[in-house]
């Protein structure tokens, strides 16, 4: 009896741990202007994790781009309608790696001569998951550099005084799953609760059977 109870509950954790292995959690924006294109991917790899941002722009003038998360992906308007930089926490703008910054911070592009990009750097801050999700949201590449919120104008610690928008996309959801993974919560939540959940369904089948 202990056996069967011990082989099923096994069986049943590995099964439940099958169904819920990683996938990794995607999102994509085009991002179009009058002179750039290309895609800005987002991957997670799990909920709480990391993003990894790859950008992929072409057309782009020599030298260093702001570039954000805005608050909309709205784009009825142009680039325009997309808002301000995300900024749930409601603080200072800032640089990527600065404890005091935008959510949407995502600091500058560098572009070199060939007016092409292609880089993949890690974020922090931004998720693809829970309430502060980034999806739906907007993604900026500005004519000018941000300065970081170090610059002595007005607008430097709002936003960066980047300077006009010349491309924009709305980042939407790029994974073959039908339900989006840890939408509260981590996904190890979810799949520790499934465990457990089948390890009782198993036991108390068993104890039916006997
Ligand atoms: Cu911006
Ligand atoms: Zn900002």
């Amino acid at each position: 009896m202990l056996r069967l109870l011990a082989t099923l509950a096994l069986c049943a954790t590995i099964c439940s741990a099958a169904q819920t292995r990683n996938l990794p959690i995607q999102a994509i924006a085009y991002v179009s202007g009058p002179e750039v294109k290309g895609n800005v991917t987002f991957t997670q790899n799990d909920c709480g994790q990391n993003v990894h941002v790859r950008i992929q722009l072409e057309g782009l003038k020599e030298g260093k781009h702001g570039f954000h998360i805005h608050e909309k992906g709205d784009l009825s308007n142009g680039c325009t309608s997309m808002g301000g930089h995300y900024n749930p926490d409601k603080v200072d703008h800032g640089a990527p790696s600065d404890n005091v910054r935008h959510v949407g911070d995502l600091g500058n592009l560098d572009v070199n001569s060939t007016g092409k990009i292609d880089i993949t750097y890690t974020d922090t801050v931004i998720t693809l998951t829970g309430v502060r999700t980034i999806i739906g949201r907007g993604v900026v590449v500005h004519e000018d550099e941000d300065d970081l919120g170090l610059g002595n104008h007005t607008d430097s610690k709002k936003t960066g005084n980047a300077g006009g928008r010349i491309a924009c996309g709305v980042i939407g959801i790029n994974s073959d799953v039908d339900e989006w993974p840890c939408r509260t919560g981590g996904a190890g939540v979810l799949r520790n609760s499934l465990s457990i959940l089948t390890v009782v369904v198993a036991l108390f089948l068993a104890s039916s059977i006997n």
